[in-house]
């Protein structure tokens, strides 16, 4: 199985040059940096060997949305490259997957990882989050997720497809909050709805290296949790 490493990047510049010389590439077979940058952090990657596409439309679901088609792994790994995503867990998500799984979590939550990068804000919507889908959705019958928000987990890239992530009409919560999301929530969500094989690793989240938080938390927050109720009928 090929695996690509799939890197949204907006104004990363800073921990991108500390973060990708740490990348083995012998662990992956693509390094793809989806870019809407303007600190020349596609340039930057580009002269790393990475391949680099640069998005048209601006937010977080839109690198993945337009970045998704170029991905030619059987499986994808989704990393932030601000640091957030300790580069150790790349073989060990790949180890995780041969297991048989659809879907591997490094998650911040499962003992004994812990977030350095989390705020009580960022600790608190992420655990409400989990949980809401935990129950709603049912994994928490099966095994329950602890960490159903961070970007950094492994899947089979056609899982991407398989739960309609690449559809306008996935995101219409979006439109009632004025936002872009991440597509993370929602690909929890329909992972445990349509009750994929889902494991978990324990992996830390060290502090985010320069740069700025894209993160907007009262708008993203009410739209995930819109997300997360709407999917009790919307998408069987
Ligand atoms: N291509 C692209 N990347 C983005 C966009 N928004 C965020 N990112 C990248 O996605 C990664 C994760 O970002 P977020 O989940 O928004 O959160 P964050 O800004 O890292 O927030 P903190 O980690 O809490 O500081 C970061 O490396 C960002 O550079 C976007 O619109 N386009
Ligand atoms: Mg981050």
């Amino acid at each position: 199985m090929s695996t690509t490493l799939f890197i949204p990047t907006l104004n990363e510049l800073d921990a991108m040059r500390i973060i990708l010389p740490q990348i083995d590439r012998s662990w992956i077979d693509q390094v793809l940096v989806v870019d809407g940058s303007t600190d020349g952090t596609a340039d930057y990657a580009r002269d790393q060997g990475c391949e680099v596409v640069v998005q048209k439309h601006k937010g977080l679901r839109w690198a993945f949305i337009e970045g998704f088609p170029h991905v030619r792994g059987d499986w994808v790994i989704t990393f932030s490259p601000d640091g957030n995503s300790p580069v150790r867990s790349i073989p060990l998500l790949i180890e995780e997957m041969k297991k048989g799984y659809d879907l591997v979590i490094a998650s911040r939550y499962l003992p004994p990882a812990k977030s350095a990068d989390d705020d009580w804000m960022t600790a608190f919507g992420n655990w409400l989050f989990t949980h809401a889908i935990d129950l709603l959705h049912g994994h928490a019958w099966n095994r329950p997720y602890t960490d159903a928000m961070v970007m950094y987990r492994a899947y089979r890239t056609k899982l991407f497809y398989e739960l309609d992530l690449d559809k306008e009409e996935s995101y219409a919560p979006e439109r009632w909050f004025g936002t872009i999301l991440g597509i993370e929530p929602l690909l929890s969500i329909r992972a445990a709805k349509k009750k994929v094989k889902i494991g978990e690793i324990p992996e830390d989240e060290p502090a985010r290296i320069g740069g700025k938080r894209k993160l907007q938390p009262f708008r993203w927050g009410a739209a995930y949790l819109a997300q997360i109720v709407r999917e009790l009928w919307f998408w069987k």
